[in-house]
């Protein structure tokens, strides 16, 4: 019997346009999804939207739509986009179809009837962009920022907001919050605090990453209160109504969360017997509380299970914001297909960032990484012996070193691939697996296939044949689920009618051909490509003669620390020699902290490849959160003489580019070890 396999991501709101967030969750569970298909798993993958709510009512009205009429309209455009991007779900649920209401009904009665479930006369600040409600400091703090004042000193900032002094904001939108008063029903969610810690202890893999599963811990130290689960329909009627008081409809997110059950049918049913605990929910971190504190303890009153994990990525940010609709800073999925297929598409988005951090979305980067992996690396693999296509592999038999070297490399690639793809590492998954790709590249330039066919040496360039066949076997398979569409080209080129993971130079019949294709990824040229994207490239941006830059001279004692600053004047010319003498090299920042004394600095550990890593103190505290820059490739003047920044001994400066409000640290494309020189 194949092992279950049930994987979900989050259900958007049907009023959002989606962009890339969106889209990277919903590749993200694909790929995981098409991996565990690969392995034999019995595989359900589900997605949906999230169709109730005061947002959606109010755009429908703004439409003159009923909100039926608008969320049977808006959903599609999330459907449209997962056919575009090849995701294969099994489900799509929608919070609007019956199955899922009378499962939802059904949790609440159950919960009614169990007491877990009462009435309470309530008031407090009301957000409806947030559909939440918030506490007095909540909504201080987030007035308080607005005003862009630097400390906030919470008790002053709450006696301001009860006089009236101070309008409270959502700290999710910064729009205004109203005094509401009105009696709603409370899930008994305090009862669970013990509860959900002990089962995070004794299920330590249950929120992931670690960061994360801190962060939830952190969350619960602090007294865990009621959930208000009810709006009066009078204010709010596009919702589930409650069972057991009709005027009310159901909290969004109590409403939103149960998807996962309500999606396998009724509880103790057959899909529901086969795929519940979930596997995996994928998210994102912005949702995590919702997922864990609030999702584990309604589960655990209705006696199911909490999903076995719990996976919340980080966001794509642009210029470091996260990007959102309200910001107006949303990337199309849909332009980056366009411009680089599909493949590309999913294969970028997984490959930028680690799985778990933040990553700024840079149309640069996305062309260079097209251009490096898929062009140079792996259509060039599959390209470079094209015209041998026709060429029958010879048998397979002992291998010479130079194979089964080969084979080594493939091995240890392929268990690579695996160990990280269990944790979801889809970066380093690609990274582990790219070693094959390369040294299948290094092999065809040793191997020398054209000079075994000038000299007429067919029986080792049979045997050249068969290693690098079954090395694009190889690749092809493992890729398979991040590129389905070239690596499904590649295999039936080779023949096969799809993906075999066997890692042997014996697997492909003797004397089998290819058939020859056309390259799988052409090459894209830089400006033409960023216009296309609609990102101007820097050179036609820029104006046609930069101002010339104000000389600032750093203030007498600070030591000079990387930071955003204008630099003062440099002489026009220097020598090679005088460029010489700057140490340059590539460090990989270990770990990341907050400076003890300074707001603006951040105290690293960085590997420049010496025996012990440097600790170096950087000004970039403003523009990087510590956890942003853990696993980042930095740039390091190595031998600057040692100097103490606000108390801390810092051995090197990183370099850093930008104005006094923006910066960005200076990172290498690809991935050159720690250590690497920069000339
Ligand atoms: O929160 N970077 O829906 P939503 C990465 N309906 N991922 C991003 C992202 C970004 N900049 N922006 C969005 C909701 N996402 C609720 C969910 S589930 C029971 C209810 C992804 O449309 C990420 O997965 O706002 C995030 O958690 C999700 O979209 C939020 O989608």
């Amino acid at each position: 019997m194949p092992v279950p396999y049930y994987i979900t991501t989050p259900i958007y709101y049907v009023n959002d346009v989606p962009h890339i967030g969106h889209a990277y969750t919903t590749i993200a569970a694909d790929v995981a999804a098409r991996w565990q298909r690969l392995n034999g798993r019995d595989v359900r993958f589900l997605t949906g939207t999230d169709e109730h709510g005061q947002k959606v009512m109010r755009a429908a009205a703004k439409l003159g739509r009923t909100s039926q009429e608008h969320v049977d309209i808006t959903h599609e455009r999330f459907k449209t986009l997962w056919t575009r991007l090849g995701i294969q779900y099994d489900d799509f649920i929608r919070t609007t179809e019956p199955r899922h209401q009378e499962v939802v009904r059904g949790f609440l009665q159950q919960l009614w009837e169990k007491g877990e479930i009462y009435p309470k006369d309530y008031a407090g600040w009301y957000s409806t962009s947030a559909e939440r409600f918030w506490s007095d400091e909540e909504v201080a703090e987030a007035a308080w920022k607005a005003l862009k004042s630097p400390a906030f000193p919470a008790e002053e900032a709450v006696a301001k907001l009860k006089a009236g002094e101070l309008v409270g904001r959502c700290p999710d939108s910064g729009q205004a919050v109203e005094w509401i008063t009105e009696r709603n029903y409370f899930f008994r969610m305090s009862a669970y605090q013990e509860r959900l810690l002990a089962h995070i202890e004794a299920n330590p893999r249950c929120i992931q990453p670690e960061n994360r599963k801190n962060e939830v811990l952190g969350f619960l130290k602090k007294p865990l209160e009621d959930l208000c689960i009810s709006r009066p329909a009078a204010r709010l009627p596009w919702g589930i109504p409650l069972p057991f008081a009709e005027d009310y409809v159901t909290y969004v997110w109590f409403d939103a969360l149960s998807n996962y059950v309500s999606a396998l049918g009724p509880v103790g049913g057959e899909l529901h017997r086969r795929y519940w605990p979930a596997d995996v929910h994928l998210v994102g971190k912005d949702i995590l509380t919702f997922h864990t504190v609030y999702w584990f303890s309604m589960l655990m009153a209705l006696g199911l299970q909490p999903p076995k994990q719990v996976y919340a990525h980080g966001w794509w940010t642009i210029k470091r914001e996260k990007m959102s609709k309200s910001l107006g800073n949303v990337i199309d999925p849909l332009k980056l297909v366009d411009v680089f297929g599909v493949d590309a598409t999913r294969y970028f988005l997984l490959r930028e960032i680690p799985f778990g951090y933040d990553g700024d979305y840079s149309p640069d980067a996305a062309i260079l990484r097209f251009n490096s992996d898929l062009v140079n690396d792996f259509s060039n693999l599959v390209h470079r012996i094209v015209k041998w296509a026709g060429t029958p592999v010879g048998e397979a038999g002992p291998l010479p070193e130079l194979d089964a070297e080969l084979l080594v490399v493939a091995e240890r690639a392929t268990a690579g691939f695996r160990a990280q793809m269990e944790t979801l590492q889809f970066r380093d998954a690609l990274e582990a697996l790219w070693e094959l790709v390369r040294a299948g590249n290094k092999y065809v330039d040793t191997a020398a296939p054209w000079a075994l066919a000038k000299n007429g040496d067919t029986a080792r360039l049979a045997q050249v044949l068969r290693a690098l066949r079954e090395v694009q076997r190889i690749v092809a398979s493992y890729l398979h689920p991040f590129c389905p569409t070239a690596c499904g080209e590649v295999l039936a080129r080779l023949g096969l009618a799809g993906p075999d993971l066997r890692v042997a130079f014996d697997v492909l019949p003797a004397g089998a051909t290819a058939r020859a294709g056309d390259p799988l990824f052409m090459r894209l040229d830089i400006e033409p490509t960023l216009v296309a994207l609609g990102a101007a490239p820097a050179a036609l941006a820029a104006p046609a003669e930069a101002p010339a830059p104000k000389s600032k001279t750093p203030p007498a004692k600070e030591a000079p620390v990387s930071e955003p600053v204008a630099a003062p004047a440099a002489p026009a010319n220097i020598t090679y020699d005088d460029f010489a003498k700057i140490a340059l090299r590539i460090g990989v920042v270990l770990s990341a902290e907050k400076h003890p004394n300074a707001d603006r600095l951040l105290v690293l550990k960085v590997d420049v490849g010496e025996p012990e890593p440097r600790q170096i103190v950087a000004g970039i505290a403003k523009v990087y959160a510590p956890e942003d820059l853990v696993g980042r490739r930095i740039t390091v003047v190595t031998n600057l003489a040692p100097a103490k920044l606000r108390g801390v001994e810092s051995q090197g400066m990183l370099l850093a580019a930008g104005g006094s409000d923006i910066a960005s640290i200076l990172s290498p494309i690809h991935d050159v070890p720690a250590g690497s020189i920069v000339k």
